[in-house]
């Protein structure tokens, strides 16, 4: 479904007055007004090609309506959000959930909705019809060499798809690990799965990056071959210097800090950028900052300091992507809260008095360095980040603007009651 611009702008004339009223309200506070607008507009958040249907559980998936039925209506879903958001500029695919089947053509057609292709992801986690050996003993890690050459065999067609695509990076998750004590050596399972690395790694382009992502637990409960930070640093640092760690933030155990961790890979240049959700238990996958949005704040403080200390490019230097599952939600409301909701944090981060920071640190003033952190987090940035949307042509309210049009009944009309998208 193709959004007229006209509808955009119409909506936005509506709600002029009061959007002026509120920005200069909290505008009148913001000594860097320009450049925090300006870095709004640049801040582009993937989205997962594999997040436009209705996730589920392993207890059951209750699809919804009107879910895209193959990838040219995944990009034009996707492309509905930029045009109502102008703040997801990318979409990230995951193979084999969908492959190109003319990359010329999606090419084009992701580009005429001003979309980019993100990183590429590998699945060895689940078996294709098409293939020879079975994962149920994991991939990479893998004990014959069979099943480790079908992965890495793998890995290297979903660069090849990238690079017929522009897309920049490889995101490597792995489901390896085991259930059961005795079931692995943990170091023969390590060296299997850091030589197969390399052979990935052996092919990437010059200009690519490999994300090796980590997760604490599930599909396997004793041990994950990339369990935590720790073992994807050691990969990545033994890989060499195109390659990275990702942070899932649903990938760790209960009470984790994630911003100490995001500062650190940052310092060790090794921080490779995000699939962002928020969860209360574990990897559950739900809207970004509807749990805990203080935590996506104090992640945002430090990715913050830390790209400015090294003078990296906010926009670009790093990877940000969203990585949800929507069960109860219409797919398209829950992306547009979750670009929201990273775009608040963003921007509150930006508002911190980073120079009263440091003086406070300096001298213990651990009263202070809180007052500092929260003065930021509590200002209401909402009409700050809605003036950059109104900049670069967005709608000052997408989701009230989403549901006005009526967005689902029409994908609905156009692609049926039961269409089911590929993805989990
Ligand atoms: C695994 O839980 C994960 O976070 C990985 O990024 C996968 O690629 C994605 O979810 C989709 O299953
Ligand atoms: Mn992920």
């Amino acid at each position: 479904m193709l959004l007229n611009k006209q509808l955009i702008e119409d909506q936005n004339k509506g709600l002029l007055a009061t959007h002026k009223r509120n920005f200069e309200f909290v505008a009148e506070g913001v000594a860097n007004l320009d450049d925090v607008l300006k870095k709004l507009v640049a801040f582009q958040i993937a989205i997962p090609s594999w997040a436009l249907g209705t996730g589920g559980t392993r207890f059951g998936r209750f699809s919804g309506s009107g879910e895209p039925r193959n990838l040219e209506e995944k990009l034009s879903d996707v492309g509905l959000l930029h045009a109502l958001n102008q703040s997801s500029g990318a979409i990230s695919l995951h193979i084999p959930w969908d492959i190109p089947k003319n990359h010329v053509a999606i090419k084009a057609l992701a580009a005429s909705y001003g979309l980019k292709f993100d990183a590429v992801n590998s699945n060895t986690f689940q078996n294709q019809a098409t293939q020879e050996h079975s994962y149920k003993f994991g991939s990479l890690q893998h004990v014959d060499k069979a099943v480790r050459k079908q992965a890495i065999e793998h890995n290297i067609e979903v660069i090849q798809q990238g690079v017929a695509l522009g897309s920049k990076a490889l995101t490597v998750w792995l489901a390896d690990g085991s259930c059961f004590p005795g079931q692995l050596n943990f170091r023969g399972a390590w060296e299997r799965t850091y030589e197969s690395l390399v052979e990935i790694y052996a092919a990437l382009p010059e200009d690519w990056k490999v994300f090796v992502e980590y997760k604490a637990f599930e599909p396997n409960f004793y041990s994950m071959s990339v369990g935590d930070w720790g073992q994807s640093y050691l990969y990545a640092s033994k890989l060499g210097p195109k390659a990275y760690t990702l942070v899932d933030l649903g990938h760790h155990l209960p009470n984790a800090n994630i911003e100490q961790i995001v500062s650190l890979l940052m310092m060790e240049n090794k921080l490779a950028g995000f699939h962002f959700n928020d969860s209360k238990y574990g990897d559950d996958d739900l809207t970004v900052g509807s749990i805990n949005p203080y935590q996506l704040f104090l992640i945002f403080n430090e990715l913050v300091e830390g790209m400015d200390a090294k003078g990296m490019n906010h926009a670009t230097d790093l990877g940000w992507m969203i990585d949800a599952s929507h069960n109860v939600k219409d797919p398209l409301e829950d992306l547009l809260q979750s670009i929201e909701a990273i775009m608040i944090a963003y921007a509150q981060a930006l508002l911190v008095d980073t120079k009263a920071l440091k003086a406070a640190q300096a001298v213990n003033d651990v009263v202070a360095a809180q007052e500092i952190l929260q003065a930021a987090y509590r200002t209401d940035v909402r009409p700050i980040v809605a003036q950059a949307r109104l900049l670069s042509g967005g709608a000052l309210q997408p989701l009230n603007l989403y549901r006005i049009l009526n967005v689902r009944k029409e994908l609905v009309k156009e692609r049926g009651e039961k269409t089911v998208a590929t993805g989990l």
